[in-house]
């Protein structure tokens, strides 16, 4: 007999206000998880019944109890980022005030930092890794009235202090998962879906080593960790698609969420073209700079391609090469932001700022680089040390950062040429000074006068007023919070005006082919 599994899903962001310590500024949600439709598909396969408590921002404790007592859940399985920790404790006290259900851990914090999270009060096992089958079998055992103490991949609390049970292997053929439950997620509750644009994931894991990401520690839990980069067949593919269809009829367009889309050129040939003539839906995906080849952006404009998010992350080569573990030379990624506009082909560019044995002349080159690859959106973010990184290890070993941190913060490191005030300052200003850098760039020759003034700006002790901080992050919150309600009320609007921004950049695109 199947028993009610209830996931809870922390879906918000929250960030200290600079300046104001215990103050947060919170990003709503509405984000489909892979992982969480994937677990409740196997679920449901092996006769439980899985059901979602969407956290899209903080509830209050009434709120939480009122949801959780309407499913009356045997099972309440927390999926736990490093940021939301702080959160799912207080929501496991909750839980364990108001009803007898039993606790389990899983995800990126549980599996990076099982320790922390084992001694967590409230919580009776955690799971590390894949969760597939695992939480399959901690269902089975509590369904059955057994001790599932021995289920692979779990660790538990037990009166006798935690059990630590050894990672079972991965699923190294994606295709033996059942395509994921899409019907956990209630299609009008997600912000990509507001505008017909449903989010896919047709492969699992990353075959490279970026200092900043925790794709490595989280392979290094396998025992066969060397199949950790996998994907489902085309032909599977194409069924998770028609699934993933049916589930969202209204769907203009797919972002595909794939660390990096398309590993393996045969596997891309094929893929596109069975999209091509199956699915023929415009889609986005993620791309590296240094694997993408003009050949293999061919193929994927024609399958429908619209959009390339790809990592610029440091326009400083060195930094690139030695800190992030990126080989990506300043060439290639001209080129390929180059070949991108060629093609007819946007692009997003990912950038950091506040990395380790980073300083303001380090970004001022991020900034440029990000003027001279001329994407068509510029996104950056603050460099968070998540446990089980490079740089992670690395910045605690350097004293810039506590080996415990709350991810909340705005900022993390404190580096004696770039204090955190500092690295909060260059991010608020990022994209406004690429985009200056880019006007600047653009007259022919009073330009260079104009790029000088912006550096000596740039660099200069007046660029450190306090309240220049304050004023920025006030008018990017409003303008985000803005973008974001018409997103989210007239839909339309925002569909509008982002094909305004695609059809500019895409104008530009022929002008660079006729020049
Ligand atoms: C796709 C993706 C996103 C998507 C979707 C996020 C989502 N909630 O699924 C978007 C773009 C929205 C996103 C946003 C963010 N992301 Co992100 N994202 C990823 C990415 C590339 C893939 C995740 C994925 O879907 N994997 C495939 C599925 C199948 O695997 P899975 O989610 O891990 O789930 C399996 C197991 O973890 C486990 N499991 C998970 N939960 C549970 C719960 C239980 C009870 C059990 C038993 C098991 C279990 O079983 C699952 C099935 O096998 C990873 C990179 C990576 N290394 O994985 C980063 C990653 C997860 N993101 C990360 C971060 C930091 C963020 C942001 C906070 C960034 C930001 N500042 O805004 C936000 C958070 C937003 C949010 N609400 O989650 C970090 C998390 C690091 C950490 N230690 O917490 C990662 C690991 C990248 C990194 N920097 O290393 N992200």
């Amino acid at each position: 007999m199947g028993i009610p599994v209830l996931f809870v899903y922390p879906d918000f962001v929250a960030q200290e206000r600079t300046g104001r310590p215990g103050t947060y500024d919170v990003e709503t949600g509405g984000w489909y998880a892979e992982g969480l439709a994937a677990m409740s598909a196997s679920l449901r396969a092996a006769g439980h019944h899985p059901s979602l408590m969407h956290l899209t921002a903080p509830p209050d404790r009434d709120e939480f109890t009122a949801i959780l007592r309407r499913h009356n859940p045997a099972v309440v399985a927390f999926t736990v980022r490093s940021s939301a920790f702080p959160y799912c404790q207080e929501y496991t006290r909750w839980v364990k005030e108001a009803s007898g259900a039993y606790v389990i851990w899983g995800g990126y914090h549980p599996t990076l930092a099982p320790e922390e999270c084992i001694e967590v009060p409230g919580v009776d096992s955690i799971c590390l890794g894949e969760g597939d089958w695992a939480i399959v079998d901690l269902a089975g055992a509590l369904s059955g009235g057994k001790d599932p103490v021995h289920v692979e991949s779990l660790w538990f609390n037990t009166a006798s202090g935690p059990v630590r049970n050894p990672v079972r292997p991965l699923v190294e053929n994606p295709d033996e998962l059942p395509i994921p439950d899409f019907d956990l997620f209630d299609p009008t509750s997600l912000i990509p879906t507001r505008t017909g644009v449903a989010t896919a994931m047709l492969s699992r894991g990353c075959p490279f080593r970026c200092g900043y990401c925790s794709n490595h520690r989280q392979r290094a839990v396998y025992p066969n960790s060397s199949r950790y980069a996998r994907c489902r067949s085309p032909q599977n593919s194409i069924e998770y698609l028609r699934r993933l269809r049916e589930w969202f009829p209204g769907v203009r367009e797919i972002r595909f969420l794939d660390n990096v889309f398309g590993l393996g050129r045969i596997w891309l040939e094929e893929f596109c073209e069975l999209y091509g003539r199956e699915i023929a839906l415009p889609f986005s995906c993620n791309q590296r700079p240094d694997l993408v080849t003009r050949q293999s952006l061919a193929i994927l404009a024609r399958a429908g391609c619209r959009v390339i998010y790809m990592g610029i992350e440091s326009g400083d080569e060195e930094v690139r090469r030695v800190i992030l573990g990126r080989r990506i030379s300043d060439e290639r990624l001209t080129e390929i932001f180059r070949a991108c506009r060629e093609m007819g082909i946007a692009t997003v560019a990912y950038n950091m700022v506040g990395l380790p044995g980073e300083d303001r002349k380090k970004v001022l080159a991020t900034i440029k680089m990000n003027a001279v690859c001329r994407p068509t959106s510029v996104v950056v973010s603050v460099f968070s040390p998540y446990p089980g990184t490079d740089l992670y290890d690395l910045s605690v070993k350097k004293g810039y950062a506590p080996p415990h941190m709350d991810y909340r913060a705005r900022t993390f490191l404190d580096q004696p040429d770039f204090p955190k005030r500092e690295v909060a300052l260059v991010h608020t200003y990022f994209s406004l000074l690429v985009a200056l850098y880019r006007l600047a760039g653009a007259i022919p020759w009073l330009g260079r006068m104009l790029v000088a003034l912006l550096d000596k700006l740039t660099l200069s002790a007046f660029f450190r007023w306090s309240w220049l901080v304050t004023f920025g992050e006030r008018r990017a919150l409003a303008v985000r919070r803005f973008r974001e309600g018409i997103r989210r009320y007239i839909p339309w609007l925002y569909r509008f005006l982002r094909g305004i921004k695609m059809a500019v950049a895409r104008r530009g695109v022929r002008r660079t082919i006729a020049e």
